[in-house]
């Protein structure tokens, strides 16, 4: 196959997608003719191409995502339509394939090597000597030496192949010399090109094959909210964004990788056949031209001072990246002279990582409070002698439980070991005795809680301790804050310390005190004005409309996140249906165990919860379920309980092989993954069923035989 030329992107992109996006509009995209179908794919997999490229690897997006995803629907749904006009490197064509068994083995044909460090300026200038030294053959002492300085990401290095400019392989570091071969996991990453193109004025040629190195990641933001949804439906989250990243690359499913939020990121290039640039600086520039997304935060300098500057003005910025890094990465600019540097060992001698400093310190632990949450649980905080960590002031932090205390012997009065890792809270993570005076005192849980002064107790399997009354004032604030939050009610500007305000000023007592605030209440709380008054006031009537999972979220019931609370609302159609629900009708509604179910009865047995309930309605909040809450078959679809439903297979079934089977539930809209979550619908047992049988047991998931799984799929 001939490598792609640029000669079929269209002339002006811009343009073309308008016009591309009108005829959509007018006369909606796919089309019978198989000509015209040809065409037009052609077209819109460039243009989807380009605005892939605005947006991943320059960062400048020049449509909205609705727009961009209705281009890629109609590609889609064109290719659907006419299979024959697929190709492996279409934009749809992202996520395929079977779960693996294993990864496969490959070499690299040259290795990737890791970097050595330098922990200081020194060590960044003795480097840099070192490199004068050995290049002292090929330059003067008079010529400069430039160097390149790009951050580091810390994320999971891989090598990506492209032949005749098509993705051929993707590869992890492993060892170095052997990686694992995750070329369909990569293809789901959409920073990763499936395809490259140079500029047609380009000086440099695409080259025939070329390997291209970097790091794949996970962004902050989508970290959070990935962890977020992991929490809502009852899984694990993960320790921080590289464990999230590596776990997500590394499954053998790569349908569930697709659903991962990572990013890729280019450093450089490994072997190649044909021309590549002479330098870092243009090779990064290069990369950027073929399509492929480089960090922007990069810099080329004449000597080593300036990296220095650059290096130590990164240790109080790490932080404002959405991406964690670990270091700044300094080369040797000149390709020639890397080549006559060499390497050592594992690692480069041209190329040194500066490390930032660890994000611990040691300070004085002066008090230990203790906080309460929303369910009532008591957690103690550390109020500690301001310290300064990786650019922050840190003077709070979390010390989990009672038993991580006693455990550690942590005493107040103690010196301890902070850690910051991201913007995750801060923790204490250890004392050290050997600096204690003799004043120090160990610490022992309050008996009674801090805003009420009622019991606290320790409950049974439950590591935190709990306050039991159900008119305390904090659990109230914290139950407020999390009624307005992003999740539930979304109401605008009721943040924490609104939500502190309205309820130690007494005006909001109950959640539904909140629909009866009038603005002159407002105007007398420190900081309002009018037009403070008035936002608030209309984020809190515009929440009135909120769909109803939103509220049943809002109100705090335990067990109850967004992903149960959808699952509720697609069963009853009100919060008063609800409210009347027994257990067992409670328990019959897919993803519902017992323990949930007694939890929501037990919820609206109380008497105040009723009045709550009703009163939120008479002041206007919607308590109906919306249309598009419904289930399929309350929309007017056919009833197919496949439609929408997360499926896991396991063992061998008589009458389908395992493509069939996916194939038959997909096709009743139904989804295929490769393992047990707090999301999956059904388990289709077949013979020699593996663990996840038993993980599907213990999650209270419905276990489908063979029998009942044709069932299923002829009602559909
Ligand atoms: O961002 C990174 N983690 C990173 C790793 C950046 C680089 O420029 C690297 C690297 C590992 C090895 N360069 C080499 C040679």
């Amino acid at each position: 196959m001939a490598a792609p030329t640029t000669s079929d992107v269209p002339s002006n992109p811009v343009e073309h997608t308008q016009v591309l996006l009108r005829r959509l509009e007018q006369n909606g995209m796919p089309t019978a003719d198989a000509e015209e179908a040809a065409t037009l794919a052609a077209q819109l997999r460039e243009v989807v191409r380009f605005h892939d490229r605005k947006y991943y690897v320059e960062d400048a997006p020049l449509i909205p995502d609705s727009e961009y995803d209705r281009l890629f629907h109609a590609l889609y749904v064109l290719e659907e339509a006419h299979p024959e006009l697929q190709t492996p490197e279409s934009p749809t064509q992202r996520i395929g394939g079977e779960p693996l068994d294993a990864f496969e083995k490959v070499a690299h044909p040259e290795p990737l090597l890791s970097l050595s460090n330098a922990f200081d300026a020194q060590d960044l200038r003795d480097w840099y000597d070192r490199c004068r030294q050995g290049l002292a053959g090929v330059l003067a002492d008079d010529e400069p030496l430039h160097l390149s300085a790009e951050v580091k990401l810390d994320g999971l290095a891989v090598a990506l192949t492209y032949e005749d400019g098509r993705l051929v392989v993707a590869a992890t570091r492993g060892d170095g010399q052997v990686g694992e071969n995750i070329t369909r996991n990569a293809r789901t990453i959409r920073s990763v090109p499936l395809r490259l193109s140079t500029p047609p004025d380009d000086g440099l040629p695409l080259p025939e094959r070329l390997e291209v190195r970097g790091e794949v990641f996970m962004r902050r933001s989508r970290f959070d909210a990935f962890n977020e949804r992991l929490r809502e439906r009852g899984d694990a989250p993960f320790a921080n964004p590289r464990n999230a990243a590596a776990g997500s690359l590394r499954q053998l499913d790569p349908t569930v990788t697709a659903e991962r939020p990572l990013s890729f990121l280019a450093y450089g290039v490994g072997p190649a056949q044909g021309t590549v640039p002479p330098t870092q600086s243009a090779t990064l520039d290069w990369l950027t031209r073929m399509g492929i997304p480089v960090s922007s935060q990069r810099a080329r300098f004449d000597d080593i001072d300036a990296v220095v500057d650059f290096c130590e003005a990164w240790v109080d910025k790490r932080d404002t990246l959405d991406m964690e890094i670990d270091g700044i990465v300094v080369k040797v600019d000149r390709i020639a002279y890397q080549e006559v540097l060499g390497a050592i060992a594992k690692a480069p001698r041209w190329a040194i990582a500066y490390k930032f400093p660890a994000r611990e310190a040691t300070t004085t632990l002066r008090d230990i409070e203790v906080n309460v949450g929303r369910t009532g649980a008591i957690k103690p905080e550390a109020v500690l002698e301001p310290v300064h960590i990786g650019g922050v002031t840190v003077s709070q932090a979390t010390l989990h439980n009672a038993d991580y205390i006693a455990d550690r012997d942590i005493r107040v009065g103690d010196t301890v070991v902070v850690k910051r890792a991201g913007d995750v809270i801060p923790q204490v993570v250890r004392s050290i005795p050997e600096a204690r005076t003799g004043e120090e005192s160990p610490w022992a849980m309050p008996a009674r809680c801090p805003s009420c002064g009622s019991a606290i107790v320790r409950l049974p399997d439950e590591a935190d301790y709990f306050c039991m009354a159900s008119d305390c004032p904090a659990q109230f604030i914290r139950l407020l804050e999390h009624f307005a939050g992003r999740s539930a009610m979304d109401i605008e500007g009721l943040g924490s310390k609104l939500a502190v305000l309205l309820a130690e000023e007494g005006l909001v007592t109950r959640l539904s005190d909140l629909y009866d605030l009038s603005k002159d209440e407002l105007l007398q709380l420190e900081g309002f004005a009018e037009k403070k008054a008035q936002n608030l006031l209309d984020g809190i009537e515009a929440s009135t409309a909120q769909p109803l999972h939103r509220l049943l979220t809002g109100l705090g019931i335990r067990h109850v996140g967004r992903d149960v609370a959808l699952r509720l609302v697609h069963a009853f159609p009100s919060l008063e249906a609800l409210a009347e629900a027994s257990h067992e009708s409670l328990t019959a509604v897919d993803g519902i165990g017992p323990v949930t179910a007694e939890s929501v009865v037990d919820w609206f047995a109380v008497e105040e919860n009723q009045s709550l309930v009703e009163d939120l309605r008479s002041l206007g909040v919607n308590t109906e379920r919306q249309p598009e809450e419904a289930p399929p078959e309350a929309r007017g679809d056919a009833a197919s309980p496949i439609a929408g439903a997360t499926f896991v297979l396991t063992g061998a079934l008589d009458g389908f092989t395992r493509k069939e089977a996916k194939t038959a539930i997909e096709q009743q809209g139904g989804k295929v993954t490769g393992s047990v979550s707090g999301n999956t619908d059904y388990l289709v047992r077949g013979q020699n069923p593996g663990s996840k049988l038993q993980q599907a047991q213990e999650r209270e998931v419905t276990v489908l035989d063979e029998e009942a799984f044709r069932d299923l799929l002829e009602q559909a």
